[in-house]
């Protein structure tokens, strides 16, 4: 049987890269999302080149949205070989002391809350089996705070030690975790970010040139097809004219 890949927050970016990539390599997919159109798009094109495709649409902010639709799986489906908890966003980009506080338990309950419940339902079936491999996307956001970042950059802080502590939780298993902290990926990300302000969202690519999700998927399948006694704890991804969360080069701007 093919092994299964279950994506948080596939309808876009970093997450339709990964269910491209794992459908290239062979896996079948549980794609999930808020955007039942897109997903339904995704799976059509996944399914064309043959790809077993299963679809779930849930907010990862309601957790019994979210269990409800891992439980709507069939036996065969509901425990992934790999995980990948992708879903997650920034909004705003303010000083601390002057930021949006909806923007913040948005950013709070998704990227934090959203994993940690993906997690709690999906890794005690992987458990049970002895085996799968847990991918979090974080980010070089969670290495240290840049202007502006502050609450985006403590969720990502958190996916990383979540992460750390899953590793820790599960080493007695044949279970892996990775955490792949990207840095400029030009995605959806910023249009998010800056609240569809495009001109704005552009801004943070130009003179540059970022990261594409296909190479963050990449680097997932890569860890996704280490040996079984490799573990990729974590990963730092950065595009090569960025040296941290603060400090790129910029031509001609
Ligand atoms: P995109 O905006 O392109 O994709 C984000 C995905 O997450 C979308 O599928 C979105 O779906 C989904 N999502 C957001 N909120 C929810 C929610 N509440 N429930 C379910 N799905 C949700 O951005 P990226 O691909 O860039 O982001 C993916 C991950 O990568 C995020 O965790 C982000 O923090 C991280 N990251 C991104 C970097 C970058 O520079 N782009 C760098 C480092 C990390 P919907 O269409 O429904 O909103
Ligand atoms: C996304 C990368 O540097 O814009 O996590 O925060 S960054």
């Amino acid at each position: 049987m093919k092994k299964t890949a279950f994506i948080t927050g596939a309808t876009s970016g970093i997450g339709e890269a990964c269910a491209r990539k794992f459908a290239e390599g062979g896996y079948r997919l549980v794609i999930t999302g808020r955007n039942a159109a897109k997903l339904e798009t995704l799976k059509t094109a996944l399914e064309a080149e043959g790809t077993e495709v299963r679809t779930l649409v849930f907010d990862v902010r309601n957790a019994a949205a979210a269990k409800a639709a891992v439980e709507s799986l069939e036996e065969a489906w509901a425990t992934p070989d790999v995980l990948i908890n992708n879903a997650g966003l920034a909004l705003g980009l303010e000083k601390e002391y002057e930021g949006d506080m909806t923007d913040w338990d948005i950013m709070i309950d998704t990227n934090i809350k959203g994993l940690l419940t993906m997690t709690r339902l999906l890794v005690p079936r992987m458990v049970a089996r002895n085996a799968g491999h847990v991918i979090n996307i974080g980010s070089v956001a969670g290495d240290a705070a840049y202007a502006g970042g502050n609450v985006y950059c403590a969720t990502k802080a958190a996916v990383k030690t979540i992460t750390d502590g899953l590793r820790i939780d599960v080493a007695e298993t044949a279970l892996r975790v990775t955490n792949i902290k990207p840095g400029l990926v030009e995605t959806n990300f910023s249009r998010v970010r800056f609240h569809g302000d495009c001109e704005r969202a552009d801004k943070v690519y130009k003179g540059i040139k970022p990261l594409t999700g296909t190479d963050i998927a990449d680097v997932a399948f890569y860890a996704a097809s280490a040996p079984a006694h490799v573990q990729i704890a974590e990963v730092l991804v950065l595009a090569t004219h960025q040296a941290s969360g603060s400090v790129m080069h910029r031509e001609n701007v």
